[in-house]
Formats: C-alpha cells, structure tokens, sequence
C-alpha cells in the first residue's frame, strides 16, 4: 500500500528517468543502439535501480502509465539525438506486461512513433520470456503488426525462463538476446559456452541477429566474435548513463 502510493506520487511527480545502455558492434566499437532502463528518483531514497521497485511496480495499475511513459520518452530522446546529427542508432524499449495485454498496443506504439518523426525501424522492443510465455493468438497480434510495420522485436534474458523453444516460431522476433547469466561463466564453463554457440547457430539459421548481454571483458568479447556475435551489451563498453552522458559518449566516438 505505502509503496503504491509513493508510485502514484511518483508518476505525478515525473521522479522516473530513463537511463540508456549502448548496444555496441564487436567489430567496430561502434555504438549501434540504445537500451532504455527505468529509473526512480526517489526525493529520499536517491536514485532507485528497477530491482529496488519493479516487483511492486509491475501489479501496480500505474505501470501501464509507466510504461506508455517510458516509451514516450525513449521516443522522444531517440528523435532528439537524430535532430542533433548523431548517426541513428536502434533505441530498444522494454516492456512490462501491462503494456502487452492492454489491447492497443500497435495502436500505442505507432501514434508514439508518429508523435516523434520516428520511422518504426528505429524502435526495438524487448520482452521477457515471461511475459512471452502468457501470451495468447490474441496477444500475438498487436506484435504481428508491429514487425510488418519495421519495428524490432528482441526476446530478453533468452534462454533463463520457461519459455519453450517453439515460442521462437509464434513471435515475430528479430533479435534474441543472451542472458548475461550464459556470458559471465562461457569461458570457464564449457556448458554455458555450447550454450552461447546454439543459440547462435540458431538465430543465425532462422534470420535473427543476437545480442550478447553483460559482456564485461575482452576475452569474453573475443570468443563472443570468434562464435560469429556481432553485437554486445555490457559493463566492458558501459553501464546504463543518464543522456547526458550517454550523448558525450557518441561526441567522443565520432
Ligand atoms: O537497469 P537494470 O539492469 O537494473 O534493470 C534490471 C531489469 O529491470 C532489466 O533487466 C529489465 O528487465 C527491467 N527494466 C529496467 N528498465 C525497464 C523498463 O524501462 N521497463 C521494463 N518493463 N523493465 C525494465
Ligand atoms: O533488460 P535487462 O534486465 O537485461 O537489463 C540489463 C540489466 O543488466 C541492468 O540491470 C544492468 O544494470 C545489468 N547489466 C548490464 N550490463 C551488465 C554487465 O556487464 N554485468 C552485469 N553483471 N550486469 C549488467
Ligand atoms: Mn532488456
Ligand atoms: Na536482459
């Protein structure tokens, strides 16, 4: 109850910030997209990370407004660093369940897009095996139109939920990305390693590009690479920034 309330207050209060993760190209260095993540700051508290509220959050009626926010601003900041010059670069969105099963989500996203002079090709949204393991025909839908339209769908944390396989084949993805759980240990592990290089070959066969998540050194970059990995996330490029910061890391690389 305290903490519903302190959310309502915080919604009202615009106390949630978007912080932003580059996606990087092994290859290049380049930065080829962005991660939204939520923060919450908090008057008292100080800047929160999702794990302090997103439980609470997530069965709270206000994380549809959260979400719609979210994506809004992830919008907005994505058109505001294309007016400025910067190459364009994929932002990607996360999704809470709300957002999914409100029935208008195409509707939602495309208006979002239009608002922001965004084609859909520049928006990428990622849902959890979780959240893809509710879904019905029904649900399918709205995610159907949006990948005709352009807009990219990554399967999150893959490969650490219950979904099935075959739950790959139902949905319009174009990106899996690793869990960070399979990138920490691939090197030592030669089971977390075989897992990594299926999931590859796999993406690789069906047209998926994949995203290697929490990649910390260059070794791990390495044999990320040499598996065929042509993208990463991960505290060895940077943590998630606030845009401010995350724009002086695009001036610096260009
Ligand atoms: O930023 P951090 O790594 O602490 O995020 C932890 C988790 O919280 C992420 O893996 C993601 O699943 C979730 N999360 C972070 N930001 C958002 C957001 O904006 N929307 C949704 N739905 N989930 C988020
Ligand atoms: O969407 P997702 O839940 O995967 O959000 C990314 C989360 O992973 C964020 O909470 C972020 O703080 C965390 N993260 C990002 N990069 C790294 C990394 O290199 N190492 C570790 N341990 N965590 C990371
Ligand atoms: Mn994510
Ligand atoms: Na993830």
């Amino acid at each position: 109850r305290a903490l519903q309330d302190e959310l309502l207050r915080a919604i009202r209060a615009r106390e949630f910030v978007l912080h932003y993760q580059p996606q990087v190209c092994l290859e290049s260095g380049r930065v080829m997209g962005a991660e939204a993540l939520l923060r919450w700051n908090h008057p008292l508290r100080g800047l929160l990370a999702p794990a302090d509220f997103l439980a609470v959050l997530e069965t709270h009626s206000g994380a549809l407004t959260v979400g719609n926010w979210i994506l809004d601003e992830a919008c907005r900041q994505s058109a505001a660093w294309r007016a400025s010059g910067f190459a364009p670069i994929t932002m990607a969105v996360n999704l809470f369940a709300v957002q999914v099963n409100a029935g208008n989500l195409a509707e939602t996203v495309t208006s979002t897009l239009s608002r922001h002079g965004l084609l859909a090709d520049a928006l990428e949204l990622e849902v959890t095996e979780t959240i893809a393991l509710d879904y019905e025909e029904r649900t399918l839908e709205p995610f159907r139109k949006l990948g005709k339209a352009g807009v990219g769908l990554a399967f999150d944390d893959f490969g650490t939920g219950h979904a099935a396989l075959s739950t790959i084949k139902r949905f319009p993805l174009t990106v899996l990305k690793v869990d960070r759980s399979f990138i920490r240990d691939m090197l030592r592990d030669p089971q977390d390693a075989a897992i990594v290089r299926a999931v590859l070959g796999m993406a690789g066969d069906m047209g998926l590009s994949v995203i290697a998540e929490g990649i910390e050194t260059r070794a791990q970059e390495a044999a990320l690479y040499a598996m065929g990995c042509r993208v990463g996330q991960g505290y060895l490029y940077s943590k998630a920034l606030p845009a401010a910061e995350f724009e002086q890391m695009l001036k610096r690389a260009e």
